[in-house]
């Protein structure tokens, strides 16, 4: 297959044509006739028994249509639902509430303040139970377990996962010279979409169709689980995710909300809405990370790293319910050995229930690869302030090398290509990373306080291939199909479904390449599973690598098509043809041509064809990935820090990207601009926590904060282009790259700018508290 970079370009976003003019039509902007409104009833408790619950008053409201509680849905067997991890969780709580802010009830109203004002009329009376909010006291002996409901659990054990070699990775420790040792937190954060996430059922009674307009990544999945799960038809069912405001992993699973919704257009026989606010939002649908982790990383003295050593403590909530290809509990961590070349390692995951919301989605994290890089990247830090080496010098030292790829890694993962020293020394350079030391030097003799931080990230994604790689037995592959209109005008019908990322443009724009007309001249329809062909979704930056290989391979296949039918106008054999952008030519003789348009009205035309060649040019494709793409960068991160107030700023964020060839540069520098502000909110920002009696602290955006404007700089981007060797055009996935690659960045130089405090690591977010504190009772050394 053809590696070679092709002429893609830069073109502004063709959905913003309707973004900017406040024309997208999002979940909430549905409307049916007699549609109604539901509401969730939450708990209030982190753990309680469920005594009683009253729904009389609700009931007598005179605007209410139905009220839902758990007893009622385990009436249709559906009290519980399977999580994507192959647990069950509550829809609606029948025995137990497990985390605050958990679905009780639901509320079906003729309107939205009505629904809500119901809530209140419900009365519910709950026997608190001692909970567990910290996974370290998760496993202790006297801890309360919290899945009662699951047979003989005597525990809040969920699964141990191990990767690597133990006993090559002890032997490299027991002999290495140096051994650094760390441990970290991930904090609990939340993908905080600006939509939040909401449902639109109706299923109409006369022809028994059930349709969902919902806030989905992943809309033939969601389709194929509400057929397994409520025992629907899955032709009578028919899944719409319209424009979506954000997903960043956000709207990978299926939350009671949605069931209920469902429940409550069956029940009602009407159209019921279904969205949850901001609160709800951050309380109750799912969250990303929590992973306590221990990192050891071997060197001789001279810094050449011999392996890493990792136990992590998994923090999965009530119930687990994380997001990942199913033989992945611990989704992608396993790459957590990152850029470098070493002898052994391994790695141990332990997870558990606690008293905190369900989930564990890939949040702009390709499948816990976030925390994996993050890991790695503070380990190789932390070994370079023990060694007293320059960390970028470290990092020089041990960088896979390009002759190395394709390289299999020590923990069984394929990297398909790479130059990471182009990319480490194209980041320095564009830093100015000597004279970045050497004005450091300087401020420290003044008592400032100045930072430079560098992180290395390899990226794992584009899931499947299918036989390694499903999400509840659901293989990863895609379809695509195209059409092409006698005009020569085409539409392309992909599964997997945009939430910002620009596919409306971008896949139009791969289509037009390989047909030679304009991208203009081709509309991308997606987010509707009667309108488009099975495949999994998007999410761990899989469309590229995925649906844009499958849109490649369907319109190479039309030219092919259209290869023969030209072979037919002009009377001569197809392997006479050639190829150039647009069309078709007898070999030797350029002015015989005829153009794609030309071919596709002939396509419908009364032209003699061929026997066995049927008209029409369209075409379908499924893709079945061999193997993942493998994107990386090199970050390097500028801040200066306030010792009186703790108070970080980011003065300078170099990034490096290498996504292979770009289908339009603008749009991946936007995926990696947001990238970097997510970066910038996890590393000084962000964390969801909870009171000792799991109350939780941060219901809105006063707590909750997303980083502006204000605290990002201008980003300095740069790029190198190592095509993957497998995919069609050689694109890698970007849309988590820099979420991925920046926070350790961030900390790695707020942690440098401590230097002279002797400050080794702390854990993020680095608020001013949190800085403040790690130099406390520290003496200043300049
Ligand atoms: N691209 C280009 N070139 C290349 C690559 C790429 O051009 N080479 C572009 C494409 O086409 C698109 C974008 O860029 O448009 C992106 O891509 P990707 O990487 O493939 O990815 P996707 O799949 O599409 O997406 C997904 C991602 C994710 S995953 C996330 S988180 C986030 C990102 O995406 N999210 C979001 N980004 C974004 N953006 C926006 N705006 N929004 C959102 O939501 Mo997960 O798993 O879900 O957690």
């Amino acid at each position: 297959m053809t590696t070679a970079p092709v002429g893609h370009g830069t073109m502004l976003r063709k959905e913003d044509a309707r973004f900017i003019r406040g024309r997208g039509t999002y979940v909430d902007d549905v409307t049916l006739p007699g549609m109604l409104y539901g509401a969730m009833l939450r708990s209030p408790y982190a753990h309680a028994r469920i005594a009683s619950i009253d729904i009389s008053a609700a009931r007598a409201h005179p605007k209410v249509r139905a009220v839902l509680t758990g007893d009622t849905l385990a009436g249709l067997n559906l009290a519980w639902m399977p999580t994507l991890s192959g647990d069950v969780q509550a829809v609606l709580a029948t025995d137990k509430v497990r985390f605050q802010g958990q679905e009780v009830a639901f509320v079906v109203a003729e309107d939205r303040y009505a629904a809500r004002d119901a809530l209140e009329l419900i009365d519910v009376d709950y026997e608190p139970l001692p909970a567990v909010i910290d996974a370290r006291q998760a496993l202790a002996e006297d801890a309360p377990v919290i899945r009662d409901d699951l047979e003989g659990r005597t525990d809040n054990h969920i699964f141990d996962w191990e990767t690597g070699d133990k006993a090559a990775a002890d032997e490299v420790f027991a002999t290495a010279e140096v051994v650094s040792k760390q441990d970290m937190l991930y904090p609990r954060v939340h993908p905080a979409p600006l939509e939040t996430c909401g449902a639109v059922a109706h299923l109409d009674k006369v022809t028994g169709k059930l349709t969902v307009w919902t806030t989905t990544q992943a809309p033939h999945a969601h389709r194929t689980l509400y057929a397994i799960v409520a025992g629907l038809p899955e032709h009578k069912i028919r899944i719409i995710s319209p424009d979506i405001g954000g997903g960043f992993g956000n709207k990978v699973g299926i939350y009671p909300g949605y069931v209920c919704a469902v429940v409550g257009s069956i029940v009602t026989g009407k159209p019921v809405k279904w969205m949850e606010d901001r609160s709800e939002n951050l309380m109750s649908t799912s969250f990303a990370r929590d992973y306590h982790m221990h990192g050891e990383i071997a060197s001789t003295r001279d810094g050449k790293i011999l392996g890493l050593r990792v136990q992590v403590l998994a923090d999965h909530g009530a119930f687990n319910g994380t997001a990942q290809p199913t033989k992945f509990p611990a989704g992608f961590f396993g790459v957590f050995t990152g850029s470098y070349d070493l002898t052994a390692a391994h790695c141990s995951v332990t997870g558990v229930y606690t008293n905190k919301a369900p989930g564990g989605v890939a949040y702009a994290c390709s499948f816990r690869i976030t925390e994996a890089v993050y890991l790695v990247e503070r380990l190789v830090d932390v070994l370079a302030f023990d060694l007293g080496m320059d960390p970028a010098e470290l990092r020089r030292k041990n960088l896979l090398r390009p002759e190395q790829f394709p390289y299999p890694s020590r923990t069984g993962w394929e990297y398909d290509s790479g130059d990471y020293p182009r990319a480490l020394e194209t980041a320095l350079d564009l830093a100015g990373y000597a004279g970045l030391r050497a004005e450091q030097r300087e401020k420290r003799e003044r008592g400032e306080l100045m930072g430079i931080g560098i992180s290395f990230f390899t990226e794992a994604v584009g899931a499947g291939p299918r036989k390694h790689m499903d999400i509840l037995g659901l293989g990863m592959a895609d379809g695509a199909e195209l059409r092409v209109h006698p005009t020569g005008k085409a539409v392309l019908r992909l599964s997997c479904q945009s939430q910002g990322q620009g596919h409306e443009t971008t896949f139009a724009q791969l289509v037009a390449e390989q047909l030679g007309i304009p991208p203009d001249d081709v509309d991308v329809v997606h987010g509707d599973t009667d309108q488009t062909p099975f495949g999994l979704g998007t999410y761990g930056s899989r469309s590229t690598p995925v649906s844009g290989a499958v849109t490649v391979m369907v319109a190479r296949k039309v030219r092919e098509r259209a290869r023969i039918v030209a072979s037919a106008m002009l009377e001569v054999s197809p392997d006479d043809l050639e190829w150039e952008k647009g069309r078709w030519f007898v070999r030797g003789d350029q002015a015989s041509g005829r153009t794609i348009q030309e071919i596709a009205l002939a396509a419908h035309s009364d032209l003699e064809l061929p026997e066995d060649v049927e008209g029409h040019l369209d075409a379908t494709c499924v893709y079945n990935p061999p193997n993942l793409t493998y994107p990386f960068g090199a970050y390097v991160c500028v801040v200066d820090v306030d010792a009186g107030t703790g108070q970080v700023k980011v003065r300078r964020f170099v990034a490096v990207d290498d996504c292979g060839v770009r289908i339009n540069p603008m749009i991946v520098e936007g995926q990696i601009h947001g990238g970097l502000a997510d970066g910038i909110g996890m590393a000084l920002m962000q964390v969801m926590a909870f009171d000792e009696d799991g109350n939780h602290l941060g219901g809105s955006f006063m707590d909750y904060l997303l980083p502006t404007a204000k605290e990002c700089p201008s980003w300095e981007l740069g790029e190198t282009v190592t095509p993957s060797p497998h995919h069609p055009i050689g694109a890698k996935g970007i849309g988590e790259s820099a979420t991925v690659g920046s926070p350790p960045a961030v900390v790695n130089a707020v942690i440098d700018a401590l230097r002279p405090y002797g400050v080794r690591h702390a854990d993020m977010p680095l608020t001013p508290a949190a800085v403040w504190s790690a130099v406390q009772g520290r003496p200043l050394r300049t």
